[in-house]
């Protein structure tokens, strides 16, 4: 399409793109719900109804009058309910509206986990609306979603998060045979890449940021995850030496890589990867770094958004730069600790240019290994409420959305990302010290991304 037609076609779709969706009609058009006086079967609601625009579709109570009415001619549902009120035959008529379940999950401790809901103080990220939309988990394809968590090991045998661990289907465990083929040795839920092995450790910090991401929800045990379900792919390499990190990105890539290539026969649809991790002070961008933006772009190129923690100082990331949280890679999402209060923690980065995003970091309830869960602080723990909000709006998001997956899953991974800056709310204390001026609101994310009808639409 030439440029100037795509530019035409953006002007005319974006008209309908950013209308508050609390506008959008929240009822099923064409039909009203009628309750006749004295009609309490189809033949004489129908009767009722005779010489009018109207016919009985069905019975719903007939008992008490109630049935669902069509107009036979054009008109609005709105008309329709005009028309109908002023029937004498009509004790009411309203619109057919859609009724949401209500999402809460049945996890013991889903009330001490403010940074997921918390009405009364707010500061949270509105987890509850959100999980109207979906729950996690699958593509609209009915494709799991991958989340990498590259840290210093996943306890996958934890009862809260064990139903939410990826499991690589064409490996064979403990064999010692690279069944699937793809360069690593019994990989059966992600690598250990200081042991070069598939067994990685229950560590507390990892198992910790895992349960953020998507502890299992709803199945009354500790806590619950951004994502109730979701499949965590377990990296453990996250500290030692760049050349460490590397690796551990470079099995997430080539996991990725081999899904794309095989069309999901092998490998894994990773479409995040949450780090918390890097070289303090460092200048990404001075020349001395480049195979941190480079690993990014090339998972970024994949489909995958990585999640980073800033540093755990109150520093302008900006001035005194950070790595990789200061890298200048566009697929990188990078992410400060917010408070109860919602603001920065002052023990958190900042950077009006590097740091795109605020998420709850400060005494967040997640699994700990053992079968236990607890209470951690940190830009680490802000992170993976991001690195999982992308798992979730994948989840959720529209089938215009789902057509760039397949298309460019690399544009998608950068419109998600922009949909999130794009959708905070915006807190004066990260004003002037983050792109987006905000905290993560998922809802508000979900909201866009489930009703977007075009990728013209995303801002
Ligand atoms: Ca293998
Ligand atoms: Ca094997
Ligand atoms: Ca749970």
């Amino acid at each position: 399409m030439p440029a100037s037609s795509k530019l035409l076609l953006m002007g005319l779709v974006s008209v309908f793109c950013f209308s508050n969706p609390s506008f959008a009609k929240n009822y099923v058009e064409g039909q009203v719900i009628v309750k006749f006086a004295d009609a309490h079967n189809m033949d004489d609601a129908r009767v009722t109804l005779d010489n009018t625009f109207f016919d009985v579709d069905q019975a719903i109570i007939p008992e008490n009058g109630i049935f669902l009415v069509k107009p036979i001619t054009n008109m609005t549902t709105e008309q329709a309910i005009q028309q109908l009120t002023h029937m004498d035959a009509v004790v009411y008529a309203q619109a057919d509206h859609y009724v949401t379940k209500r999402n809460t999950p049945n996890d013991p401790r889903f009330q001490e986990q403010w940074g997921l809901s918390n009405p009364t103080e707010g500061a949270d990220i509105r987890a509850l609306d959100a999980w109207k939309f979906g729950l996690g988990g699958k593509d609209r394809a009915g494709r799991d979603i991958v989340v990498a968590v590259v840290d210093g090991g996943v306890d996958v045998n934890h009862e809260d998060l064990k139903e939410n661990i990826w499991v690589n289907s064409g490996e064979i465990a403990g064999n010692g045979i690279d069944d699937d083929g793809n360069g690593y040795v019994d990989d059966v839920n992600g690598w250990n890449v200081f042991d070069d092995n598939g067994t990685v450790s229950a560590d507390r910090h990892g198992t910790h940021v895992a349960g953020i991401v998507g502890a299992r929800g709803d199945n009354g045990l500790h806590t619950v995850g951004v994502n109730w379900n979701v499949k965590i792919m377990a990296v453990e390499g996250a500290s030692g030496q760049t050349s460490t990190v590397l690796k551990a990105y470079g099995y997430v890539l080539k996991q990725k890589q081999l899904y794309l290539e095989t069309n999901g026969e092998k490998g894994a649809n990773v479409v995040s990867t949450n780090s918390s991790f890097g070289v303090d002070y460092a200048k990404c961008d001075s020349g001395q770094y480049p195979a941190w933006n480079d690993i990014y772009n090339e998972m970024g190129k994949a489909g995958i958004l990585s999640a980073a923690a800033t540093a755990n100082m109150n520093v302008d990331v900006d001035a005194t730069g950070d790595v990789p949280t200061g890298c200048s890679s566009d697929y990188l999402i990078t992410v400060t600790n917010t408070t109860r209060a919602d603001k920065k923690s002052s023990y958190a980065g900042y950077g009006a240019t590097t740091i795109d995003i605020g998420a709850p970091g400060t005494d967040i309830l997640s699994t700990l290994p053992g079968n236990r869960a607890g209470t951690l602080t940190g830009t680490s723990m802000a992170t993976p409420h991001v690195a999982g909000a992308v798992a979730f709006l994948h989840s959720v998001a529209s089938e215009a959305f789902f057509a760039t997956v397949q298309a460019n899953p690399g544009d998608a991974a950068l419109l998600v990302k922009k949909l999130m800056l794009s959708s905070v709310d915006p807190i004066a204390d990260l004003d002037g010290k983050t792109v987006s001026g905000g905290r993560l609101n998922l809802a508000k994310a979900a909201t866009v991304i489930s009703s977007h009808s075009s990728e013209a639409c995303f801002p």
